[in-house]
């Protein structure tokens, strides 16, 4: 019965937190829980310090700053500043795909960093900063702007990043944006949103030349266009007749961010890393903002509905028209993918939004969610979070290592879906394992695009004939 799976899970929450000293088990246990049917009893605490000593899978403020929000801006050039590894180990891993000619109106695929050396760190970077953004405007003058953002020395020095920004904005004529990303900020990349957001708020939004409001002008906000998943969303959005003149950012310019508010609707996708400015586009023009989920053909259809919902008779009828169209294409990928997947039991682990956003594309395949959990989200994300789920899910915040290895263990899932860390843990115990940040290197998955590369990428993984040829060596 379910009150004893429930019973039984929380038994198993108890017997991986015995292997902790008496501190760390209080702390990791208020982050575990089952879903109850009244969940006044599932909520998990989030946003907290990880415990010491713990394998963690979270990422730091620069990861947030640099890697998720300001470098899908593809026609600045963004400066990772300080020593060189931050820079090199965040190149080109997170599939933020952007159209241009490189080099020319696209720096996405660019590396760039000041390669602190030990002098730097005496004397200071600040000197080195400016010469590094005059290079840059020397040898490719068609970047419409600079961002600097800071790793852990150079908050630690005490470099004035500020003035040099200041001046060089001047100087170059183009806007120089110092990020105070430094990664010891906060306790994982969550505040590194943050503090990307403000650095658009403070410098960026509003301060370029204004366009015109369309009457069906809207923007995307938090699509990074993940294997192409923010055009993919694009192309549905446009076919009910609204006109997508923004996304923030993915495959975005800087024109884009400075007018970001002058949309009549904003849709939110990736609450976690972008609500700050959707709120303060809000508060500060009166746009208007909108959450949204574009993974499957049941959670689309809902938003679509909606998004129609805030425009006139003529979306609305256009909506239903391509609910229509899609859906039938849609049931053909169910009639294939979902015989083979029913019934199949996922366990997930990712950053602040997937954890909850994809459970109904996994739902439409007839697929389970038994364990869900995120890095880094907040309340927030955890209460839009429950209602999603059926009764007994485990939930795990900031997840230790060890500790989904053991979920996992116990709990046998079909498939589990996470990141590089945990990837090669699970296939080497013989589990299907999905990538659920990069897609894999595949996608999108967002959109009715999407979900057919997405029902296909779960087969292959759950079904592949290598799982019954292969046995872990230490397996006897
Ligand atoms: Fe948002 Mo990896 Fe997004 Fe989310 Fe965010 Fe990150 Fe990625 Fe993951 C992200 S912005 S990089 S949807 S594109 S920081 S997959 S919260 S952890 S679930």
């Amino acid at each position: 019965s379910i009150s004893e799976m429930i019973q039984a899970r929380k038994e198993l929450v108890n017997q991986v937190l015995e292997v902790y000293p008496e501190k760390a088990k209080k702390n990791r246990r208020q982050h575990l829980a089952v879903k109850e049917e009244d969940c006044s009893s599932c909520a998990v605490k989030s946003n907290g310090k990880t415990v010491p000593g713990i394998m963690t899978a979270r990422g730091c403020a620069y990861a947030g700053a640099k890697g998720v929000v300001w470098g899908p801006v593809k026609d600045i050039v963004h400066i990772s500043h300080g020593p060189v590894g931050c820079g090199f180990y965040s190149w080109a891993n997170r599939r933020n795909l952007a159209e241009g000619e490189v080099g020319i109106d696209n720096f996405v695929p660019f590396q760039f960093t000041s390669d602190f050396q030990e002098s730097d760190i005496i004397y200071g970077g600040d000197k080195k900063l400016e010469k590094i953004i005059e290079e840059v405007v020397e040898l490719f003058p068609n970047a419409k702007g600079v961002s600097v953002l800071s790793e852990c020395p150079v908050g630690l020095i005490g470099d004035d990043i500020e003035s040099v920004a200041r001046r060089m904005t001047e100087k170059t004529q183009r806007p120089v944006v110092p990020v105070r990303c430094e990664g010891f900020r906060g306790i994982s990349q969550s505040l590194g949103h943050h503090i990307a957001n403000d650095a658009i708020r403070d410098h960026i939004i509003g301060k370029g030349p204004e366009r015109e409001i369309g009457p069906y002008d809207i923007g995307i906000i938090g699509d990074y266009n993940i294997g192409g998943d923010a055009w993919a969303s694009k192309k549905i959005l446009e076919e009910i007749g609204l006109n997508v003149v923004n996304i923030w950012t993915g495959d975005s310019t800087l024109e884009m961010l400075q007018n970001g508010h002058l949309v009549k609707l904003n849709l939110i996708h990736c609450y976690r890393s972008m609500n700050y400015m959707a709120n303060y586009m809000e508060e500060t023009y009166g746009t208007p903002w909108l959450e949204f989920n574009f993974f499957g053909p049941t959670k689309i259809k809902e938003s679509l509905l909606n998004i129609a919902a805030h425009f006139d008779d003529s979306i609305r009828e256009n909506t239903q028209r391509v609910i229509a169209k899609y859906e039938a294409q849609m049931q053909k990928v169910i009639d294939i993918y979902r015989p083979r997947l029913a019934g199949k039991k996922v366990m997930l682990y990712v950053g602040g939004l997937r954890p909850r956003h994809v459970v109904g594309a996994y739902e439409d395949l007839g697929m389970e969610i038994i364990g869900t959990g995120y890095e880094f989200a907040h309340k927030e994300d955890y209460e839009r979070t429950y209602p999603q789920l059926k009764e007994g899910t485990l939930i795990y915040d900031d997840v230790s290592a060890l500790e989904l290895e053991e979920f996992v263990k116990d709990l046998k899932p079909d498939l589990v879906g996470s990141g590089i860390k945990e990837k090669y843990v699970f296939e080497k115990m013989g589990l299907p394992f999905r990538q659920m940040h990069s897609w894999d290197y595949s996608g999108p998955y967002h959109g009715y695009d999407g979900f057919p590369i997405f029902a296909r990428d779960m087969d292959m993984a759950v079904n592949s004939p290598t799982w019954k040829s292969i046995k872990a060596p230490w397996v006897k």
